[in-house]
């Protein structure tokens, strides 16, 4: 009797001990460089829209000369809970305001210009569109972004290094008293004929020098520590080198920056791709128009894209691991226009239809392997819905597959992957099969992966997903597989 006790007891010891291994198995080591929480959490954001909305406006101009009189600047219904609840509704999470564009003219009332909204007869030059929008967004639990064109069209000192403490002062307006600002857009568009004051001349400047950008962020820091940056080379999102809303399909979050600056010719490609090697974690941002135009045209009300030339782009940005920051420009009344409501209700329904049921929500998991047998690292990780959770393999392992039972078969569309990007961007080379029969048939491939990849398969039926990790700089980790 006492010889069975003491071997059940060496069992369940061993039992234990097995498991304590089992689960404290050391996590990867990070592929550096990783983002910072600032920047995950803008991962996480996915879809961010724009406003362009200034004089332009009123003017049906593309870019201001710089001369137009603040009087015309009259939107008699402008209605920034219209626009924060159209964008809302259609799923985006932050909104980004031109609150001044090439043209110099301010839309809200800055201490250092009568530029603005302050000379305009919009609400008798008591209205502050910034504070508005700031406000709206707030309330409809949005984040507030802000647009300052570095380039101004307007400002008589453009050139000097007067117009950077001009630009300065702005920046410090706008990070003190509208609360608080996720992302900063600098515009890398810049210098060239204007008003600037009267003078009506070309004005070139140095894109590499003249704006001192090490200084003006530092600025900007101390204000607000968490505010991204973006500009075509960073330093927090970088541009993905065309307005077309495309990402690129290989697109690595890492570049290194030290030969870009904002405006530089040329750097389409590399900030299209990125760089495997990059030394810095300046993820893509895609940024395109719903018009043909940045702002309104009511000659552009039969030119707003269709639901599913949007739904295109949805998969060529978001899909390709990278934000989308789609331009919506409100009317001159002061009111996203009916078309572009209609337009964004239908992609809305159309991307709730399309990505609506996952079938790999908690379906069985099983992998070629699996980092140290840990439960913390299962293959099922994949599909437990939980962004915090990641198979992963061992350190020496730069490949590994993982099957995914569907149950009965299913009309496959689409697939979507997602790294545990906390730890790196790892995955170099990816494949994903499908089983008919006994056989598993190649339906989709690819390079990179990173926050987020949605491939598109011709539909096909199935019962049985693989994806297939076959080459990455380290042992990969996905965190997230789903199936449409
Ligand atoms: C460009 C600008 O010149 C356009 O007017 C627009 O603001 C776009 C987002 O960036 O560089």
């Amino acid at each position: 009797m006492s010889k069975l006790l003491s071997t059940i007891s060496v069992g369940i010891f061993a039992t234990l001990v097995l498991f304590a291994c089992r689960t404290h198995v050391a996590p990867p080591e990070a592929v550096l460089p990783v983002p910072t929480e600032a920047q995950l959490r803008w991962h996480e954001m996915e879809m961010n829209a724009f406003i362009h909305f200034t004089t332009n406006t009123f003017t049906d101009r593309e870019w201001g000369l710089g001369n137009e009189k603040p009087e015309i600047f009259n939107p008699t219904q402008l209605n920034a809970d219209q626009w924060a609840t159209v964008l809302r509704d259609a799923g985006f999470k932050g909104i980004i305001l031109t609150c001044k564009h090439h043209d110099g003219f301010c839309l809200w009332p800055s201490a250092h210009t009568e530029h603005d909204v302050q000379s305009s007869p919009y609400k008798g030059g008591n209205g502050d569109v910034v504070r508005e929008v700031a406000d709206a967004c707030r309330r409809h639990g949005l984040k507030f972004g802000v647009y300052l064109s570095p380039w101004d069209r307007n400002h008589p000192a453009y050139g000097t290094p007067e117009y950077i403490q001009y630009y300065r002062e702005q920046l410090r307006e706008l990070f003190t008293n509208y609360g608080d600002i996720f992302e900063m857009w600098f515009d890398g568009a810049n210098g060239g004929d204007g008003y600037y004051g009267g003078k009506h001349e070309i004005r070139r400047i140095d894109g590499r020098t003249y704006y001192d950008w090490p200084t003006t962020l530092d600025l900007v820091r101390s204000l607000q520590p968490d505010v991204l940056f973006f500009s075509d080379a960073g330093p927090s999102i970088r541009w993905c080198g065309n307005e077309q809303g495309i990402g690129g399909e290989t697109n690595w979050n890492t570049i290194t920056p030290d030969t870009l600056y904002p405006g530089k010719p040329g750097i389409g490609d590399l900030l299209n791709t990125g760089s495997p090697d990059g030394t810095h974690w300046i993820p893509a941002e895609v940024n395109t128009s719903i018009r043909p135009g940045w702002f309104y045209h009511a000659s552009e009300d039969s030119l707003v894209k269709t639901p599913e030339k949007l739904f295109e782009i949805y998969l060529t940005s978001i899909g390709r691991g990278s934000t989308l920051l789609l331009n919506v420009p409100p009317d001159p009344r002061g009111l996203i226009h009916e078309r572009d409501v209609a337009v964004l209700k239908e992609w809305r329904a159309l991307l709730d239809k399309t990505f609506n049921i996952n079938l790999a929500t908690n379906a069985k998991a099983t992998a070629d392997h699996y980092r140290g047998r840990s439960d913390l690292y299962a293959p099922d990780k994949v599909t437990d819905g939980d962004k915090d959770t990641y198979w992963a393999t061992d350190d020496n392992q730069t490949q590994g597959q993982i099957d995914i039972e569907l149950g009965e078969r299913k009309t496959v569309s689409y697939v979507v992957l997602q790294e545990y990007i906390r730890l790196g961007q790892r995955v170099k080379r990816f494949s994903v099969s499908v089983r008919k029969g006994d056989e598993w048939i190649r339906v989709a491939e690819g390079t990179t992966i990173g926050y987020k990849r949605i491939l598109q398969l011709d539909p096909v039926e199935t019962n049985a997903i693989r994806v297939s990790i076959e080459e990455a700089k380290a042992c990969p980790t996905l965190s997230n597989v789903e199936v449409y």
